[in-house]
């Protein structure tokens, strides 16, 4: 049903991923704690894809990270993240991506995600499939023992983060390796090709993941929130795996420690 606006979604993405590059010195503002930060180039970005998805899909409406931008009163909105990994993008680490997701009576139907700097375009559409580049990609099937974890501990609110330490430990002592690669989007794609196998976030917002946790479930991979909320306005936190078992190994571990801590 969206096939034909897919093509027209990845060449914005592409664009936009152009304006990224073109920065260089960006000024930078701070959103409410001295760690969360936002910078003219994510506002630029922002109103670029704004105008460039209304223009692509008309009557669809449009929610974006920056500038309390939260239209969802069509049946089509897009929920964008123009810069996803905005430290990243700050500091020159080249792991910042453009983050698109198009939601259609309640349900994604299109997540495209565009990492600029290493010219990967992620994309997917309901029942078809995800690809990078082109080319069809699939969650891993490794067991937990041979899984890689990525995980952040909370960057813009610290109060919890003695809690994901001791979730990170418990995990890194079965599994092989954890990354925290700073863009929630990206983690989740990279889950998507089989390179990354679980994921927890503590804290994130739709527009973290809407695009690339859609990615993930249509590579056969499987996103939740820690207590199962479906909702992707409601869901805080969020676990995902490459497998409903792994999901579940997930969400024992950090469910066993929240409960601990509380009966303490
Ligand atoms: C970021 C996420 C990252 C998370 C940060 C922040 P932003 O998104 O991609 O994984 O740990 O707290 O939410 O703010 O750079 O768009």
């Amino acid at each position: 049903m969206f096939r034909n606006i897919c093509d027209g979604t990845i060449d914005i993405a592409r664009r936009a991923g152009e304006i990224m590059l073109d920065s260089s010195d960006p000024e930078v503002m701070d959103k409410g704690t001295k760690d969360n930060h936002v910078t003219e180039i994510d506002l630029k970005v922002q109103q670029f894809l704004k105008k460039e998805l209304l223009a692509l899909l008309p009557g669809s409406t449009f929610v974006g990270e920056e500038e309390d931008d939260d239209d969802r009163s069509s049946d089509d909105y897009w929920i964008v993240d123009p810069i996803d990994g905005t430290t990243n993008f700050i500091r020159n680490l080249q792991m910042s991506v453009v983050s698109i997701a198009l939601i259609h009576s309640g349900e994604p139907v299109m997540g495209v995600v565009y990492n600029p700097y290493t010219d990967e375009m992620f994309y997917a559409l309901k029942g078809n499939g995800s690809f990078r580049n082109g080319k069809k990609i699939k969650v891993s099937d490794r067991k937990p023992e041979n899984c890689i974890f990525a995980t952040s501990w909370g960057a813009y609110d610290k109060s919890g983060s003695s809690e994901t330490f001791r979730i990170s430990e418990k995990i890194y002592g079965i599994c092989e390796d954890i990354r925290r690669m700073g863009s929630a989007a990206y983690e989740l794609c990279k889950t998507a090709e089989g390179s990354i196998d679980l994921y927890y976030e503590p804290i994130l917002h739709p527009w973290d993941h809407a695009a690339a946790g859609f990615i993930l479930t249509e590579a056969g991979g499987i996103i939740s929130s820690v207590y199962g909320e479906q909702d992707l306005f409601k869901r805080n936190s969020v676990i995902a795996a490459n497998n409903p078992d792994n999901l579940e190994f997930l969400r024992k571990i950090i469910i066993e420690e929240k409960e601990r801590k509380t009966s303490q």
